[in-house]
């Protein structure tokens, strides 16, 4: 009969504690078998010595009973350290039930070393390959654990990174951009978002992106990194894909959450900072100056006409109703910002996060006006405009007319634009005779003429 004994080297051995005797046994028997095309009855002594080294800081797996396990090894002679049989040049399915011993309790990833000490009497054994095992052999195996998963296994999901003051995690439905490193249980990369430079964009589950993937991308924060293992039935089963996946591979996805928002959408406002004083809020039309993710108030401020179309759709929505001193964050979803185009370094699908604060604020004049009276302007106009009642109106006192009405909040010339050139162009299209003075005569004019310029100039 066989003699066991299990000699440990040191503290991290393989722990066994969870088979009997007879468990032992009979693995050790199947692995014999496995390796050996044993052409005899075995020797009296039987002795396994394992080794450790490479042990993961991270076990978040160990092979267990029924398990399924791939791994790599190499097969030397103790003697002269000549290779018997590798994984590499022998590639049978290493897709078997974990019936090695030894490899109860280790981590993927993990590299270990056992001897396998045989002593045979008379014959030589051989393996499939056709490689002779003398008698009395001492057989060195290395093995690397690639990975490890049962049939009943689910997805892990370890949360590496959860940003404080998440108020919203993503659900089915939601279209999330994110980053990733996939590796197999052993770290070997086989995929990187970051290697192309690129997201990767998708509806969450939907079905785009395969089983495991559409669980584990469930309640996610914008910036959250989380590491996801998928078991090869949530992932690419049994064929894997081409030379990328293997076969029954588990999948490790470290993934970095960049954004993530639902075509339903709104822009998203919240204001941070009100002013004490706020009479009077931006709108169409409106010349305003803001700032926005300035870190200095002494940044120059950008400048725009609101409702001419100048800024993106979810940046207008965020800018109006706004007073002087007010800042906002405002979160635009890309069907409200540049949608699924890159545009100027925004990525195709980017979700936009703006700080904003209004700097100065000119109310305006609708497009294509140069000046508009608020409320009604003075009827008649021509006394009014006629200042000294001299029955003339030159340029000059044109000019201070209109300034007057300006200073007293009744009239408002178009923002951003040189008020002398304005008013000069105002009084050239009044002064129809070119003489250098409006008179009564050049105001009343045919009643579509009078409609007309009522609307393009006073
Ligand atoms: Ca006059
Ligand atoms: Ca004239």
């Amino acid at each position: 009969m066989w003699r066991t004994t299990r000699r440990l080297l040191s503290s991290n051995r393989v722990s066994l504690s969870r088979l009997t005797e007879l468990q032992l046994l009979q693995q050790k028997l199947l692995l014999l078998s496995h390796l050996l095309t044993v052409n005899c009855s075995p020797g009296p002594l039987l002795d396994v010595v394992v080794d450790r080294y490479d042990i993961p800081k991270v076990c978040p797996r160990e092979v267990e009973i029924e398990d399924f396990v791939r791994y790599h090894f190499n097969g030397t002679f103790f003697e002269d350290g000549k290779k018997f049989d590798s994984s590499k040049i022998h590639y049978f399915d290493f897709y078997w039930m974990a019936f090695f011993a030894v490899l109860f309790g280790v981590c993927s990833g993990q590299i270990l070393i056992f001897f396998l000490i045989t002593f045979f009497h008379e014959h030589a054994s051989f393996l499939p390959t056709g490689t002779m095992i003398p008698p009395q052999a001492t057989l060195v195996f290395e093995v690397l654990m690639v990975d490890v998963f049962n049939p009943k296994d689910d997805v892990i999901v370890e949360a590496k990174e959860v940003p404080k003051g998440c108020t919203r995690t993503t659900v089915t439905g939601d279209y999330i951009r994110y980053h990733y490193n996939g590796t197999f249980q052993d770290g070997t990369l086989f995929d990187s978002s970051y290697q192309r430079n690129s997201t990767y964009n998708t509806y969450i589950g939907m079905g785009y992106v395969i089983q495991g993937m559409d669980k584990a991308l469930q309640g996610l924060c914008i910036g959250e990194k989380r590491r996801v293992i998928i078991p090869p039935h949530l992932a690419y089963g049994e064929k894997g894909v081409g030379d990328f996946i293997p076969g029954s591979a588990v999948l490790v996805f470290d993934i970095h959450v960049i954004d993530f928002h639902n075509p339903k959408d709104p822009v998203n406002i919240k204001v941070t900072h009100k002013p004490q004083e706020c009479n009077m809020r931006s709108e169409a039309d409106d010349l305003i100056q803001y700032r926005y993710n300035s870190p200095s108030a002494f940044d120059s401020p950008s400048t725009t006409t609101l409702g001419a179309n100048n800024v993106i759709l979810g940046l207008e929505e965020g800018l109006r109703g706004m007073c002087v001193g007010e800042r906002r964050e405002v979160v635009i979803p890309p069907h409200f910002g540049h949608g699924e185009n890159e545009a100027g370094g925004v990525p195709k699908s980017a979700v936009l996060f703006f700080e904003l604060e209004l700097v100065e604020l000119q109310k305006g004049v609708p497009e294509d006006y140069m000046f508009v009276w608020v409320g009604d302007g003075p009827d008649p106009l021509f006394p009014a405009m006629d200042l000294d009642g001299d029955k003339q109106v030159p340029l000059e006192e044109f000019s201070l007319f209109i300034r007057l009405q300006v200073q007293g909040g009744k009239g408002r010339l178009r923002p951003g634009i040189d008020a002398d050139s304005i008013i000069k162009d105002m009084f050239d299209n009044q002064d129809r005779n070119k003489d250098g003075k409006i008179v009564e005569d050049e105001l009343t004019v045919t009643e579509d003429e009078v409609s007309k310029q009522a609307r393009d100039e006073l």
